[in-house]
């Protein structure tokens, strides 16, 4: 049987004028995870379009699509032509999940919800000739999941070939978050057992890793164990974790002496008001410095993801967040505009409100204002979030952030990783075409690892690694 498998792109990442590194940053792991589940004789072929030109012309049995609201267009676009051809469609992922009527008008079947379930019981039926139209998934659990066809991801094409997912989910509720619809109907976070996640991390090449989970310190009786297990490895990681996470005694040391280097927190707001409409009761009443502090100390980089757009929000939101990030020394920041995806809590609010701008999915990229402000006009807070970025990773605002270090190798690292990822996209956008984003990793490497290991010592020398479970 020929299988084609197909991470379609969104328009941005195409582009022939400009493409952005972090399109190249990870290979298609949920389709990859499913490839695992074909028989050894399927034909399977394996293309995302963030990197790669699709082949179009071939004549698949089954074709796979995996879809994301900002590529939903083009993912109908390339199951109406491979129905018309003939081929048998299957349509999952986030999108379908929100939206599966939606999805139904351009697939043979549909699966909704994680596909380690629903995927296996189609392929079944496929063969006895009988696929039903749409699979919802009931059974959660990932402690039998194979190992993903990593064989069939282009490696030399991605700056991360390393990305590593070991949970589904998270613990947490936030109203803004695609999480609760995906999951719904069934647990929304568990873990790999911590031998076969460590399994997977020895089958790595290479030093780097990037753990993709929602959040690696969700349930501390998985991480602890996995972090002590990969302690020795000499990997170097990143990874996604809470305020309240970092803030807890003991588990991120474990972590550092496992390797994190760098973790994406997500503050979201400054406003406490904010926090609570978004349900995100677990950032409330931390201290985000205090958690900066923790990490920097340990020598752990911090990627700070900021949401703006909130009701409590107003104009001066964007010059504040910038200059506390900034005088706070993170590194890297990630900005979006506050996002209704369909079928979560915030969406359900604002559709009852009214508030609902459009529903054009290729504007739903957190860039664009798609949900009416009680403050602040949709230019506005457009214009405001470029201006954030702009700002951010202006250098003057690069060297002052880097001097919130106390030691000059990390006011160094500083420089070097925020410098890297901002102020030299026209050499990344060489490196893509030229179809060599791999051949940075090295570098990546260098800037992780090369001014660690002072951190590590000291950890080691106060015995920091006792985990507190409540
Ligand atoms: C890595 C990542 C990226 C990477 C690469 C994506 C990739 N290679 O898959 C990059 C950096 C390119 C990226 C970009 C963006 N991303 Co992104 N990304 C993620 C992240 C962190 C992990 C994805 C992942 O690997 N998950 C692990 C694997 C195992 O799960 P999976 O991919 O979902 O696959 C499973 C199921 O979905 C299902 N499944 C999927 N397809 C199919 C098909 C069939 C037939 C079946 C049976 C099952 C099935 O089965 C798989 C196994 O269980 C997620 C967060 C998350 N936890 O999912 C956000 C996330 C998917 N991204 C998101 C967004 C908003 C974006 C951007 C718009 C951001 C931006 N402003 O530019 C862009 C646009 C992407 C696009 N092409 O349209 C949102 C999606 C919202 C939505 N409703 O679609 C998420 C959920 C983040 C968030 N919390 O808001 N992203
Ligand atoms: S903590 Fe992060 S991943 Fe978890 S529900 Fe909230 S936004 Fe989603």
């Amino acid at each position: 049987m020929k299988v084609k498998m197909i991470l379609p792109a969104l328009t941005e990442a195409k582009s022939p004028f400009w493409r952005p590194i972090k399109y190249s940053l990870f290979p298609p792991l949920g389709l990859a995870t499913l490839a695992s589940y074909l028989d050894a004789d399927d034909e399977v072929t394996l293309q995302d379009e963030h990197v790669e030109t699709l082949d179009l012309n071939d004549e698949p049995d089954i074709v796979v699509i995996q879809v994301y609201i900002t590529s939903a267009y083009r993912a109908y676009q390339i199951a109406d032509h491979y129905r018309a051809k003939g081929a048998y469609v299957c349509l999952g992922g986030l999108h379908v999940t929100s939206l599966p009527e939606e999805a139904a008008a351009h697939a043979d079947s549909i699966f909704t919800g994680p596909g380690e379930d629903t995927w296996p019981a189609f392929l079944r039926d496929f063969h006895a000739g009988n696929p039903q139209k749409k699979y919802i998934s009931t059974i959660r659990t990932i402690d039998d999941l194979p190992f993903p066809r990593r064989d069939l991801i282009k490696r030399n094409l991605y700056l991360v070939p390393n990305s590593i997912v070991v949970s589904r989910g998270c613990p947490h509720v936030c109203d803004f978050c695609y999480k609760e619809a995906f999951f719904e109907g069934g647990k929304s976070f568990y873990t790999l057992r911590v031998d076969r996640a460590l399994a997977e991390i020895e089958s790595l090449p290479g030093r780097h890793l990037y753990f993709l989970d929602d959040h690696l310190f969700g349930n501390p009786h998985f991480a602890g164990p996995l972090f002590d297990g990969m302690r020795g490895m000499g990997r170097l990681w990143q990874a996604a974790g809470t305020v309240q996470s970092v803030l807890k005694p003991g588990l991120l040391e474990k972590a550092v002496t496992g390797g994190l280097r760098s973790l994406f927190v997500g503050f979201e707001t400054l406003s406490p008001t904010n926090l609570a409409q978004q349900h995100k009761y677990q950032n409330l009443n931390r201290d985000y410095s205090a958690a900066i502090k923790r990490l920097h100390d340990l020598g752990v980089m911090v990627n700070g993801s900021f949401v703006f757009g909130m009701d409590d929000d107003d104009e001066s939101v964007f010059d504040r967040t910038v200059e506390w990030a900034v005088q706070q020394g993170i590194e890297t920041s990630t900005f979006h505009i506050l996002t209704p995806y369909p079928s979560t809590a915030l969406h359900k609010r604002m559709q009852a409100e009214g508030r609902i701008m459009t529903e054009n999915w290729d504007l739903y990229d957190t860039r664009h204002a798609i949900i009416q402000h009680p403050k602040m006009r949709a230019e506005t807070l457009e214009t405001g979030y470029w201006h954030a970025y702009r700002e951010f990773y202006r250098w003057k605002n690069i060297l002052r952030s880097s001097q919130a270090h106390d030691g000059a190798m990390d006011q160094v690292r500083h420089l070097a990783y925020a410098g890297g990822w901002k102020k030299i996209e026209p050499m990344w956008d060489w490196i893509i075409r030229a179809k060599r984003a791999t051949n940075m990793l090295p570098v990546l490497e260098r800037v992780l690892a090369g001014f660690r290991s002072h951190h590590e010592q000291s950890i080691e020398k106060t015995g920091v690694t006792q985990l507190e479970l409540d």
